[in-house]
């Protein structure tokens, strides 16, 4: 039988925490025959909740969960990981500014990121999902020199899911005809969604689509303003979307693309299509054996271009933001 991997999952006891923590105990993070030993950070007045997620794991009876900790201390909750999840953010307040909200996520993030490098596997793999996502990512990944930077990523594949739910009810396709969408850039507002490369059920999507001001007007404000329409709707910002799309990252991180298509990932740019290195952006990436590659060569047309230089310009600005702050 197959060695447990250990997956760590901080916020555990919040509302993402809750939808992600039987999935990936019942084997859909990984894959149906991948046993997981969970560990689950949290702050210390989370502990107790956590402790009552960690019951109903229990009540499950999951034939691939060896085993559950839970701890408030990142050394012992990055002990040994193998894939790490952080969720757990402070959230925007009223009244904050950006600065505040990058400096409060700084004291989470920059001691997480070395506590992994201290602690965590030689193969760790880390999705953060805690916004500012990107930059949070950036911030772990800083503080983690003996971890390759290219293991920390940020979510973007909520983003990727809700343009292909979208660009599917447009066309009137199957979401499982859509095929090679990208997310550029930063998790928030300037993200971009490109259909210029996409397909549906083979066809080019923007020539089917045929429609800029849908696009402009409609599509590309749709799903980057998705987020608010859902807390809009729900009276409680995505969480089941969001553990899906966590779930999705790492299984097509660890598992592959098919054939034919791609995904979207915060990644730290290697220079490709003029974003600046270092900067944790979104790109398509294709992945095999646990290592992912940016697709190249693709053709960025004037409409992408202007749309792409501006989520980038907003990360540079994050990234020189928390510069100035110390926290990288
Ligand atoms: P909740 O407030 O329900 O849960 C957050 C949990 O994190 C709490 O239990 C809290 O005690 C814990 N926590 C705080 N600081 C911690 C620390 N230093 N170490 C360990 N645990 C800590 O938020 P939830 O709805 O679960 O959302 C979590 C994060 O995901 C937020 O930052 C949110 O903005 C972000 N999201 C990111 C998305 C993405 O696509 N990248 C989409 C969904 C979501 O909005």
């Amino acid at each position: 039988t197959r060695t447990p991997v250990n997956v760590t999952v901080t916020g555990a006891a919040g509302q993402i925490g809750y939808a992600l923590l039987f999935r990936i105990a019942s084997g859909h993070l990984l894959g149906p025959d991948v046993p997981v030993n969970l560990r689950l950070l949290e702050i210390p007045q989370g502990l107790k909740a956590a402790e009552g997620t960690a019951m109903e794991l229990d009540d499950c009876a999951f034939p691939l969960l060896r085993n559950i900790e839970i701890t408030d201390d990142a050394n012992v909750g990055f002990d040994g990981a193998n894939v790490a999840l952080l969720v757990g953010a402070r959230p925007r307040t009223k009244g904050m500014e950006r600065g505040d909200l990058l400096s409060a996520n700084g004291g989470i993030f920059k001691p997480q990121g070395k506590a992994i490098n201290d602690n965590a596997a030689d193969d760790i793999k880390v999705l953060v999902v805690g916004n500012p996502a990107n930059t949070n990512a950036l911030i772990a990944q800083a503080a983690a020199p003996d971890v390759p930077a290219e293991r920390f990523t940020a979510m973007t594949r909520l983003d990727h899911n809700r343009a292909i739910s979208q660009l599917a009810a447009k066309t009137g396709a199957a979401v499982s005809d859509i095929k090679k969408l990208t997310i550029w850039g930063n998790h928030s507002a300037t993200q971009y969604p490109d259909i210029f490369h996409a397909e549906v059920a083979g066809k080019n999507a923007a020539e089917l689509v045929n429609d800029e001001a849908w696009l402009a007007d409609s599509f590309i404000p749709t799903v980057a303003k998705r987020g608010a329409a859902i807390i809009e709707a729900r009276g409680a910002s995505s969480a089941a979307s969001a553990a899906n799309a966590a779930i999705d990252h790492v299984f097509t991180w660890v598992n592959g693309t098919a054939q034919g298509d791609w995904t979207s990932m915060g990644i730290p740019s290697d220079g490709s299509y003029g974003v600046p290195e270092g900067i944790i952006s979104s790109f398509p990436v294709t992945t095999k054996n646990g290592t992912y590659e940016i697709v190249q060569g693709l053709d960025i047309n004037e409409f992408s271009r202007a749309r792409i230089d501006a989520s980038v310009k907003e990360l540079t600005e994050e990234r020189d933001a928390v510069r100035e702050l110390g926290l990288i």
